[in-house]
């Protein structure tokens, strides 16, 4: 599968077309959680716009050799959110849609925290944060030196903003001009005790990353069209330096439900609440 990377404007039914996409991947989730009974629906809620710009247009990928050296790299530091990942993975055929309903059982291909060995498609192992970024760099670093044309991404979280190892990884970043690495940072303003702004807040972030070397854009991060146009911008820009999308996002983004429900690290959702979230869901879709 290779992506579409060039300068023309956009055409409406590319939009249309990934929002179609981020729409199954929120059903992906939904699908996982229930099984469950549990799962970090919030924040694959959240993040489903920005991972269908990536899976369904974006990366260049080949589901079939997940590790063929062709490919994009698709780093994601935050292993809480494999579920919005195995979503994202499905909807680009890299599994049957059956095996969402083996997620966080025995000896599924889907654990609870993303894992490279478990998981054709994962690139990296996450759970312990901070880390994404670090390992970004090397990837990329070591793409440029082979003269590889891909692309490193990777998804943070805004509760990895305040790991200092990230910042190290961003002046490092710099130093190596990674024009190769692309940053995602799902900043929906939530992390395990409450509000990141209130926690620690790493505001003005844009500015952060600017007087770090970066090239920064900032948008809605549940708007496709907006985050399609500043990835597309940020992979085709000629400058010698790494790139940052923070991506504004609003946890539960697409179930009415928990949109308006108290903001949580860990939203629980009741037996009886699923076919309301799937209702939701679809009519968030088609308004
Ligand atoms: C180094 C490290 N410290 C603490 C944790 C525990 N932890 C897991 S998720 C999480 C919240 C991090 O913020 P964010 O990813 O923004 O949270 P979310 O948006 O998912 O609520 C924390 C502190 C961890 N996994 N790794
Ligand atoms: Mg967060």
């Amino acid at each position: 599968m290779t992506a579409q990377h060039d300068a023309t404007p956009i055409a409406e039914e590319r939009v249309t077309r990934i929002r179609e996409a981020a729409y199954r991947i929120r059903q992906n989730a939904l699908t996982q959680a229930e099984v469950q009974g549990q799962g970090y629906i919030g924040q694959a809620l959240d993040i489903a716009d920005v991972l269908a710009v990536l899976y369904s247009d974006q990366l260049t990928l080949d589901p079939q050799h997940p590790e063929w050296e062709g490919r994009d790299r698709f780093l994601l530091s935050i292993g809480h959110y494999a579920i919005a990942l195995y979503a994202a993975l499905v909807e680009a055929k890299f599994f049957p849609q059956e095996e969402l309903e083996t997620y966080a059982a025995d000896d599924s291909r889907f654990p609870m925290s993303s894992m490279r060995t478990y998981t054709p498609g994962v690139e990296i192992s996450g759970g312990s944060l901070g880390h994404g970024l670090v390992i970004a760099n090397g990837v990329a670093l070591g793409l440029k030196r082979k003269r590889s044309g891909s692309f490193v991404y990777n998804l943070l979280s805004d509760g990895e903003l305040g790991e200092g190892s990230t910042w190290e990884a961003a002046a490092v970043a710099t130093h190596h001009r990674l024009d190769n690495l692309i940053a995602i940072v799902d900043f929906n303003d939530q992390q395990a005790d409450g509000k990141s702004t209130d926690m620690l807040s790493m505001e003005s972030v844009t500015d952060k990353f600017t007087a770090f070397g970066w090239e920064v854009r900032r948008c809605d991060g549940n708007s496709v069209a907006e985050v399609l146009t500043h990835l597309e911008e940020l992979r085709s820009l000629d400058a010698p330096r790494p790139r940052v999308l923070i991506a504004d996002t609003q946890l539960g983004r697409g179930v009415k439900f928990l949109e308006q429900r108290e903001k949580l690290h860990f939203m629980k959702v009741s037996a009886d609440e699923w076919d309301l979230a799937r209702v939701q869901l679809k009519e968030d879709f088609e308004a």
